[in-house]
């Protein structure tokens, strides 16, 4: 199986959000069949809830990185969902309070809809907090389907402050 880079993003509001994030990666350092090639920036952001934007919420930090892996689409969300409940993930409600969440944003150039994942992530296109820290990383980057990210990052910066 030929390596596709795929960029992964990383987020959570409960906890040491800053260690949590660190050792989620270096978890999939360790990983085989995974190698981590850039990391962006962190950035900070209100919390996005089914309701809207929710102050009352503790804040978010996330981030995103850019992996090579020999892993099919299906094995690497099995990994992210293993490393966000080894970080203590816990699911109660859709957009709820985590400690961990990693999100598939893209894996190569696939576009596919299916009942596990949907390539590239269906909310990536419009969140302050994937693709400013991805236009960080680099302002060359692509979104599949949707074009340029820094063109994106670009009409919804203000809604995310980079930590340093
Ligand atoms: N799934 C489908 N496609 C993918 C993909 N490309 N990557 C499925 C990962 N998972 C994918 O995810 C629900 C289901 O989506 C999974 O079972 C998987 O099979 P989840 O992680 O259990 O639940 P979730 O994260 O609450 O849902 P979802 O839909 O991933 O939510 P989002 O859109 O990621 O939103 N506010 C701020 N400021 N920062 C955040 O990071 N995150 C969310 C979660 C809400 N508000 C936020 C943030
Ligand atoms: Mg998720």
């Amino acid at each position: 199986m030929p390596a596709v880079h795929s960029i992964l993003a990383l987020g959570g509001n409960l906890g040491d959000r800053k260690e949590t994030i660190r050792s989620a990666i270096r978890a999939l350092k360790e990983t085989d069949g995974v190698t981590v090639l850039a990391k962006s920036p962190l950035v900070e952001s209100f919390a996005v809830t089914e309701a809207g934007v929710d102050k009352s919420r503790p804040n978010y930090l996330n981030g995103v990185v850019e992996i090579e892996t020999t892993l099919k689409p299906g094995a690497l969300l099995d990994l992210v969902r293993s490393i966000e409940r080894d970080h203590g993930r816990v699911r109660l409600e859709r957009w709820g309070s985590r400690t961990l969440d990693i999100d598939i944003i893209t894996y190569g150039t696939t576009i596919k809809d299916g009942k596990r994942l949907t390539l590239p992530h269906p909310r990536a296109f419009e969140r302050a907090f994937v693709l400013v820290p991805w236009a960080l990383m680099n302002p060359a980057a692509v979104l599949p389907g949707h074009g340029a990210v820094a063109a994106l990052a670009e009409g919804v910066k203000n809604e995310v402050w980079v930590v340093k």
